[in-house]
């Protein structure tokens, strides 16, 4: 398998700032910190993927900077002139909880353009999949304004792309991150051409979004598939919502092509998370799309980075995808993978199929 990576430096460049986490110090009480949405969990994926041996090994493909018209696709001309101006005069805080930095728009730009880049590196054959390493993230992001640390809504625009320069007719969507993917979800929400998936914890962030009754409409109606799953869930619980909603939703839709927004912080050492998946659980999945993928659009298939803020576990997570996705497996063992794969509730629990019961219920009664 011929496996795309992107990367660039300046995607280290873009400066959320300091906070404790993610809450801003205010000099008293709260002790300034690195921001969690810093570069390094993203620095210390790759360079994994160097030290495993694995990096010479994939396909690198140069990042370009998205058009304007590439992101007007998606977001509205005022959002895209604040941010642009925001970021040429010093930064500052924007929209919901997010902070633009010196020379950010160009990042931003980079980030979503690195898709695209991806994408026809994989539409014109060259690559069969890929892993973007993209930054700033995206699945936050609304049409209007920058939120949860997204500038630019990197999937949609990707989807988007696909749509008019490629003239497909059905992507699909499945964000694995532990928050709800509600950019990717409102760029699609009237929308039938592209079937947006989330599986996520329930009532996180956006802590009023990610519901399973919320189907999309018109056109779009039954094409969002939420899997809010209880906080505490495990392998066992991605695992069968993945075999018993994602896989079959995706091979009743059909898509020709599947967009991955992929964080890594639904694992078990996210400090911000509540979740517990681990290298073996993100290696199952994974394949579980690839096969999907093979079946449904000649393995067409790319991740996105999204969230992910352990600096110790993100790297081993993001290796285990990228391994799975080029069928390389280097001598790199995870060395928490016993610790996580150990900790109580890693079975499906009953809340957790429920949830997964009624998402299922959504895929059976709208997509035929
Ligand atoms: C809220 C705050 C957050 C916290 C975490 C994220 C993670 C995003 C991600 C986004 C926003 C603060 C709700 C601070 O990883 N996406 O994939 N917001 N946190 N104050 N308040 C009221
Ligand atoms: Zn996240």
């Amino acid at each position: 398998m011929k496996t795309a990576f992107v990367w660039h430096e300046s995607y280290a460049w873009h400066n959320t700032g300091n906070a404790a986490l993610i809450i801003p110090s205010d000099g008293k009480s709260i002790q300034s910190d690195t921001h969690a949405e810093d570069p390094e969990t993203k620095r210390r994926f790759r360079n994994l993927l160097e030290m495993s041996g694995l990096y010479p090994q994939l396909t690198h493909i140069l990042p370009r900077m998205a058009t304007e018209a590439d992101i007007l696709r998606v977001h509205s001309i005022e959002h895209l002139e604040n941010i642009k101006h925001l970021s040429a005069n010093g930064g500052g805080e924007t929209g919901i909880l997010t902070v633009v930095g010196n020379g950010s728009y160009e990042i931003a730009m980079l980030s979503a353009g690195g898709l695209l880049a991806m994408i026809d590196a994989i539409m014109a054959d060259e690559v069969d999949n890929g892993y973007a390493l993209v930054r700033p993230p995206g699945h936050h992001a609304t049409r209007n304004q920058a939120e949860g640390f997204c500038i630019f809504c990197n999937s949609a625009i990707a989807g988007r792309y696909l749509l008019d320069k490629y003239d497909l007719n059905r992507v699909a969507f499945v964000d694995w991150d532990v928050h709800h993917g509600n950019g990717t979800e409102e760029a699609f929400w009237d929308d039938d051409k592209g079937l947006t998936i989330s599986t996520h914890q329930d009532r996180f962030y956006p802590a009023d979004r990610g519901f399973v009754e919320q189907l999309g409409e018109g056109k779009g109606e039954g094409y969002n598939i939420n899997i809010p799953l209880p906080p505490g869930s495990g392998v066992g619980a991605y695992v069968k919502a993945f075999e018993q909603v994602v896989i079959p939703a995706l091979y009743k839709y059909r898509p020709e092509f599947i967009i991955v927004p992929s964080g890594f912080d639904a694992s078990a050492f996210d400090p911000l998370g509540r979740m517990m998946m681990h290298t073996d659980g993100y290696r199952q999945i994974t394949q579980m799309l690839m096969k999907a993928a093979e079946d449904l659009c000649d393995g067409r298939i790319m991740m996105c980075h999204e969230g992910g803020y352990s600096r110790a576990y993100t790297p081993f997570c993001g290796l285990a995808v990228v391994e799975t996705l080029s069928g390389i497996r280097t001598d790199v063992e995870d060395p928490f993978l016993e610790l996580a794969a150990g900790m109580g509730g890693q079975s499906l629990q009953p809340a957790q199929q429920n949830v997964i019961d009624q998402a299922e219920q959504v895929v059976n009664k709208y997509l035929k």
